[in-house]
């Protein structure tokens, strides 16, 4: 049997399950899931390699109508991420009314396959329901859970069908593109979407200044970027005491995957990030 290998893109509008498909598949959680919209914000790769096929595999924030140069750059990414895929997943939930026809249109452009999926099946009640769409421009369509072990087997099998002849594109323990900072910076947002409510969120940068991975122990140094002075109290919390939990968190966490003492230091710092081209062009 020949050797398949080829580039998958994960697209859709925001908190549809892209994300937790996405770690599925991967059989592990690279990308973080939140119950909060607009989680995703950067585009990520998680490679798969088996002894027969590679899928590059790239998750994707979810789509929205720019209200921040911050969205503008979200977007021109999903779109930039389309270019070069071999098959697209287009995914859905059973929730969802109407389907994003300016995404499905550009891949259409493109010519790349889609596999339309209609995600989170389990909450269906009695009743089915699809979007209605038009299905027979998808290559393929199902209806899954994407926390579904045998739903993911499944799409697997299918995606692997989608995959050109070729050799590998990454080497055989290549897991991501993304530095070990940028997911130790993830981890400690996770943390943030989870602790804190409304717009601290969607206003809160994570960078990791300073990550030292000794032998005993890996120090971290994060500037928590937030918008205003209001939002900086908040996220300090009394005494400090709301800063200091999404340390602890972010450190277990860190801890279990390294297998080490990890040591976290968080500085909260005020820019109106969002809007501030610099800032987004070299960060996003
Ligand atoms: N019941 C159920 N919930 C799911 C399923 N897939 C995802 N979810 C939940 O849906 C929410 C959003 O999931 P994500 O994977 O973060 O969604 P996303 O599309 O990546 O969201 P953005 O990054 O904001 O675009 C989370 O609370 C998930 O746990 C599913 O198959 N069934
Ligand atoms: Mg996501």
């Amino acid at each position: 049997m020949k050797y398949k290998s080829g580039f998958v893109t994960i697209i859709g509008n925001p908190n549809v399950g892209k994300s937790t498909l996405f770690n599925n598949l991967l059989d592990y959680e690279l990308s973080i899931v939140t119950s909060k919209s607009q989680t995703t914000r950067d585009s990520i790769k998680g490679i798969i390699t088996t002894d027969n096929y590679q899928i590059v595999l790239s998750d994707t924030p979810g789509h929205v109508e720019a209200s921040y140069m911050l969205h503008s750059k979200m977007n021109k990414n999903i779109f930039s991420s389309l270019e070069g895929s071999d098959l697209i997943i287009y995914v859905t939930d059973i929730y969802e009314k109407i389907v994003n026809n300016r995404l499905i249109e550009a891949v259409n452009k493109l010519e790349i396959p889609i596999y339309f999926l209609v995600n989170k099946k389990d909450q269906l009640k009695e009743k089915k329901y699809l979007p209605s769409v038009e299905y027979s421009t998808f290559s393929d369509y199902d209806m899954v859970s994407a926390d579904d072990k045998d739903d993911c087997k499944m799409i697997l099998k299918k995606i692997v069908s989608y995959l050109p002849i070729h050799s590998p594109y990454y080497l055989n323990d290549d897991l991501t593109n993304k530095s070990e900072r940028f997911i130790v910076s993830e981890i400690i947002r996770k943390e943030v979407f989870e602790l804190y409510k409304k717009e601290v969120p969607y206003s809160t940068h994570i960078e990791t200044e300073s990550f030292k991975n000794e032998e005993t122990l890996l120090s971290i140094y994060c500037y928590v970027y937030v918008e205003t002075e209001s939002q900086k109290m908040i996220v300090l919390g009394k005494n400090g005491s709301k800063i200091k939990i999404i340390g602890t968190n972010s450190r277990k966490k860190i801890e279990k995957m390294y297998d080490k003492k990890v040591f976290i230091d968080l500085t909260v710092k005020v820019l109106k990030w969002r809007n501030n081209n610099n800032f987004i062009k070299e960060k996003y």
